[in-house]
């Protein structure tokens, strides 16, 4: 299938960017007994994806005891630490946390460590997590239920209000953005503040297609979103995709074919092939840098190559 007709302008790099984002706060601890959750096994799973190939881990935090998703800047710190220790794999926090927590909230983790990179959300959306309660009798702790029926009422928040005070802290911090789209109008709300001057070249984005209030999980939804942030865009920015759920490695191998990027972990997906659970994210980082290999040609960046390409102050830079 072509799914890119005309030549791309966007920033070339032969190497694959792929991120894994470790834990997250789609997935409760009943879905999966893989899911790291302490500090210990967070900061783990991170090396472990460095080591296979990552040079980038996005990192959110649970409570230790129950896995519930969090926000505390101490674990946080706690996680980077144990990672900066052995390995010097880019640590991008995330600032999406859940979406139950306010936006003041979620921004808190930039300036507290003020990270090379951080994640940062696009626009608001629906952001159901409910369906997945059809699979499940029972749960493992109290509060998963609820939460996860809590999104059926709920919307993820990033109004524009909410990115003109967003923004600004990123820069202040010398955190380089990575923006999360989870549909094609978010790359008009990037344009937006790219034109206001809110946000500077090279842009980065991760299209993020599956989430149930986003763009569905299909090639043809991701071959316009590149199309469009080609458009919109051209030799400004560079892309990686997330194809949350059991199109994370599809649609990865779709856009290292067309120079794109990728993002896997168990954040976004719990299956390393159809039935079979993966048992680290080290297993679906090998997995995908054997895919963009094989059909592509391309080697996994390392944390350096990730480094230079994006501009990013570096390690030394950042006090954890
Ligand atoms: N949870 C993902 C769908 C963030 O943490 O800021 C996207 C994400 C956003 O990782
Ligand atoms: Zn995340």
């Amino acid at each position: 299938m072509t799914i890119v007709a005309a030549a791309m302008t966007m920033r070339e790099n032969d190497k694959v960017i792929l991120s894994c984002a470790v834990t997250g706060a789609i997935h409760v601890p009943t879905m999966s007994p893989h899911l790291p959750v302490t500090p210990d096994e967070i900061a783990t799973a991170a090396i472990e994806a460095a080591e296979a190939g990552a040079s980038i881990v996005h990192v959110h935090v649970r409570d230790p005891e129950t896995g519930e998703p969090v926000t505390d800047l101490g674990l946080f710190r706690e996680v980077a630490t144990r990672i900066r220790e052995e390995s010097d794999v880019v640590i991008q926090p995330t600032t999406g946390g859940a979406p139950t927590m306010a936006t003041s909230e979620r921004i808190s983790v930039v300036p507290e460590l003020e990270p090379e990179m951080a994640s940062c959300n696009m626009g608001s959306i629906n952001f159901g997590l409910y369906p997945a309660l059809d699979a499940y009798d029972e749960f493992e702790h109290d509060w998963e239920r609820e939460y996860l029926e809590g999104t059926r009422a709920l919307i993820f928040q990033n109004t524009f209000a909410d990115l003109e005070t967003v923004l600004p802290t990123f820069r202040a911090c010398g955190t380089m953005p990575e923006l999360e789209c989870y549909d094609v109008g978010h790359l008009y709300n990037a344009k937006h503040f790219f034109d206001r001057g809110l946000l500077e070249a090279p842009l980065h984005f991760q299209f993020v297609l599956g989430i149930h209030g986003g763009i569905g999980a299909d090639e043809e939804n991701l071959a316009h979103m590149i199309r469009v942030a080609e458009t919109l865009f051209g030799d400004d920015h560079s892309f990686s995709v997330i194809g949350a759920g059991k199109k994370e490695f599809a649609l990865g191998t779709q856009a290292v074919n067309v120079g794109g990027h990728v993002r896997v972990g168990l954040e976004d997906n719990l299956y390393l092939r159809k039935g079979e659970l993966a048992e680290r994210n080290a297993d679906l980082v090998e997995k995908m840098a054997d895919l963009a290999f094989e059909t592509a040609g391309r080697e996994p960046a390392t944390p350096a190559e990730t480094r230079e390409f994006f501009g990013l102050k570096g390690a030394s830079a950042v006090d954890f």
